[in-house]
């Protein structure tokens, strides 16, 4: 038996790329076609996203592109709303957080109350005669290749297409061959996305039509949303190059006839420039990207583009072994079913490797941060909209890029809490009255930092903290001052926000943010604190607000903690590092409660939902590092009941950061558990992790973070290899870590 080893890499450069990994390993396949957009699957290059259905007689490739939202520039901002905040303060102090919650309500709001969508592009279809009995099919992503493929046969002749969204290039490429000369006859189309504001095709906002003979053109605007005129202009253009045969244009349709090959170029641009600047053009972006491909061949974009995904995709190899005997030879979606009893490392070490590979595809170092669905959406009223949610999602899709060595593509990440630094600023000013930035629970591509939704979810004042100890990993990785002198600025601004909101609350004179929320989760209020409905006398339970939930705490602590480091090192800010320290010992602790569990509130409140998906109290024993078996085993055991107690609910992203949370408590077996329940219970057959019936890529980064983790931890100033290996990992190697 060869024991699990692991080579570290404590340097701040990535290796160079390695050679080829087992193939075998590194693919998902299926022997059907996608029924479903859910299925397909996804390529993409960090700006623009292509789902493939691998449909053989009418192939549909669904298209986006990342700064497609709905809406334009926008400021949420209610001057002044700062001042109901003593009122506020007062009636939550006092009990009356009914109406602490409906003042907040009516004073504290954004406006608009909710935020701007993430849209699809359009849909690229294409439809071959004759090829309705196909056989020998077989439909794979490439991991190691970026690269989706279709193959079957139809009379004799295999067909093969292959897709990829290449970086280097800046277009999609869909490349159709077969093994026998003048073969591939097909027609195209481009269809927009229908409107969601204008939901009448004939006077929809986009135009499809066929330009030149071998041209089709997509062009259109956002939608209008909540009172926002939708500002974002796009343009896409098909460009289809046949060797052999012919090629003609319909109005709307491009039709090619008995060619030997063809490969079809994809360019899509908006006139986003940036978060408020929309003077781009995309006419012009869309040319210069075409003239540039125009005069490589198939095999140059194509060697291009592998070698680029390589340098990221390759850094990092795992192989856990096989369970099952047969797995590699059974197709990717029947792993999943059987997984819930017979071992199958393999399969977990593929999901390692495809959240690798969904963070390359959709963060790279000059786009937009990856949200809720990465870069994939084909839906104009998407699950909560597909924008960024703070309170867990967003934060939770950049936890694998240090340890998966891919802490380049953070970069996005960075640039989003710097906008929102920006806009944030005001709100601070005009919502909290206090120095430094804010960001509440969600944000969208125009970096709205206003409380959102209701208070019950949008009162809730750390997500931009949270979001700076995230960019802050990247230095405690590199050790690098350059990457500190970058981020301290937004680490030295919020720290200012958070001592600007800290109260004192009465009872124990601990420092507390008020009024907030712990994310998502709405205790039962003891007593006269129940919330009835006046008209209807039903409890309400989705009404919620209180002060110095433990997660506002864990997360200000470590903020404070970050900021102090980093301050005393680069010797600046005296005074404020002594209004920090001052702080820290007064900031209300972590309590253990009556069923021996982690208190989630300052109070020892039972929730609603005894098994719910938010582990937020758990922050500061991961993805925080306060609260260790070793420095704190009390909290640690208080840790592990509250685990036991909230069990196997939840939905994707919940397991994963459930597996993360018992990878930290050295429970290896529970942690796989949890992975299982995320597998089987909140994934799609193309391994995307879902929550509800909303497809979410936090699921996959959350659990590719949590698999190194159990591998490999490194959050207490030494290395710890196999903290958390499960039995069922007997054998296996990885390479490539980072610590
Ligand atoms: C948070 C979660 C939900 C969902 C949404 C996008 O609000 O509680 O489950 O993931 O984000």
């Amino acid at each position: 038996m060869i024991p699990l080893l692991a080579l570290l890499q404590l340097s701040p450069s990535p290796p160079p790329p390695k050679a080829a990994p087992a193939a075998a390993d590194l693919r998902l396949w299926y022997r059907q076609p996608a029924e479903r957009w859910d299925q397909a699957l996804p390529v993409g290059n960090g700006r623009l996203g292509a789902m493939v259905f691998g449909r053989v007689a009418d192939e549909t490739i669904q298209l986006n592109e990342e700064t497609l939202w709905s809406g334009g520039p926008y400021d949420p901002v209610v001057p002044g709303a700062y001042r109901a905040l003593p009122e506020i303060r007062r009636l939550l102090f006092s009990g009356d957080i009914a109406a602490a919650h409906d003042l907040f309500g009516r004073t504290m709001m954004g406006h608009p109350y909710e935020q701007m969508k993430y849209q699809p592009l359009g849909n690229l279809r294409l439809t071959f005669p004759g090829q309705e009995r196909p056989t020998e099919y077989r439909r794979e992503l490439d991991l190691d290749a970026a690269v989706a493929r279709v193959e079957y046969t139809v009379d004799g002749t295999r067909f093969v297409r292959e897709i990829f969204s290449s970086a280097t290039d800046q277009v999609i490429v869909i490349r159709i061959s077969a093994d026998r000369p003048g073969q591939v006859s097909f027609t195209a189309a481009l269809e927009g996305a229908r409107n969601q504001t204008h939901s009448n095709y004939g006077t929809d906002y986009f135009q499809m039509d066929a330009v030149g003979p071998d041209t089709l053109r997509l062009t259109g605007k956002s939608s209008d949303y909540l009172g926002i005129a939708g500002q974002v202009r796009y343009q896409a253009d098909l460009v289809v190059r046949a060797e052999g045969g012919s090629v003609t244009a319909g109005r709307r349709t491009v039709t090619v006839d008995r060619a030997d090959r063809v490969t079809l170029i994809v360019a899509a641009a908006t006139n986003f420039v940036n978060y408020h600047d929309v003077s781009g053009d995309p006419a012009s972006r869309v040319g210069r990207v075409l003239a540039m491909t125009g005069a490589r061949s198939y095999q140059a974009l194509r060697q291009a583009h592998e070698a680029e995904h390589q340098q990221w995709f390759r850094r990092v190899e795992l192989q856990l072994g096989s369970g099952l005997p047969e797995a590699d030879s059974l197709p990717t979606d029947l792993r999943i079913k059987p997984f819930a009893t017979a071992p199958d490392p393999g399969l977990l070490a593929l999901y390692y490797q495809f959240g690798r590979y969904l963070l390359i595809a959709s963060s790279r170092p000059d786009t937009e941060a990856a949200n809720l669905q990465g870069i994939w959406n084909d839906n104009s009223n998407p699950w909560w909209d597909s924008k960024y949610t703070v309170n867990i999602n967003l934060p939770m899709n950049y936890w694998p890029v240090e340890s998966g060595n891919l802490a380049e593509l953070a970069g996005p990440l960075e640039k989003l809490v710097g906008e929102v630094a920006e806009a944030g600023a005001r709100t601070a000013r005009e919502h909290w009255g206090a120095r430094g930035w804010v960001l509440h629970q969600n944000t969208d591509l125009w970096r709205s930092t206003t409380p959102m939704d209701g208070p019950s979810w949008g009162a809730w004042p750390v997500g931009g903290a949270w979001l700076v100890t995230n960019l802050y990993e990247r230095y405690r990785y590199s050790g690098n001052g350059v990457d500190l002198e970058r981020i301290y600025p937004l680490l030295r601004d919020q720290t200012r926000f958070l001592l600007d909101i800290l109260v004192e609350e009465p009872r124990h004179g601990w420092l507390v943010t008020a009024p907030s929320n712990s994310p998502e989760n709405f205790p039962k209020w003891p007593g006269n604190g129940s919330f009835f409905d006046e008209v209807s006398g039903a409890e309400l339970t989705a009404r919620t607000m209180t002060a110095g939930p433990t997660m506002d705490m864990q997360i200000i602590r470590e903020v404070f903690a970050e900021f102090d480091e980093a301050a005393s090192g680069l010797r600046r800010d005296s005074t404020l590092v002594a209004e920090v320290r001052a702080a820290r010992p007064r900031l209300a602790p972590n309590q253990i409660g009556k069923h021996g569990q982690l208190q989630e509130w300052l109070d020892d409140w039972d929730e609603v939902e005894p098994d719910h998906r938010h582990l937020s109290h758990l922050w500061g024993l991961f993805p925080g590092r306060e609260i260790t078996s070793e420095s704190s085993p009390a909290f640690a055991a208080a840790a592990r009941m509250t685990l036991d107690r909230r069990g196997t609910g939840g939905c994707g992203w919940s397991y994963s950061w459930k597996a993360g949370l018992w990878a930290r408590l050295y429970d290896g077996e529970s942690a796989l558990d949890q992975l299982r329940a995320l597998l089987t219970r909140s994934s799609l057959p193309n391994l995307f992790s879902l929550c509800g019936r909303a497809l979410q890529v936090d699921g996959n980064f959350g659990a590719t973070a949590a698999i190194a983790e159990m591998l490999l931890q490194s959050h207490q100033e030494k290395i710890h290899l196999l903290p958390a290996l499960p039995r069922e990992w007997a054998t296996g190697s990885v390479v490539g870590l980072r610590a």
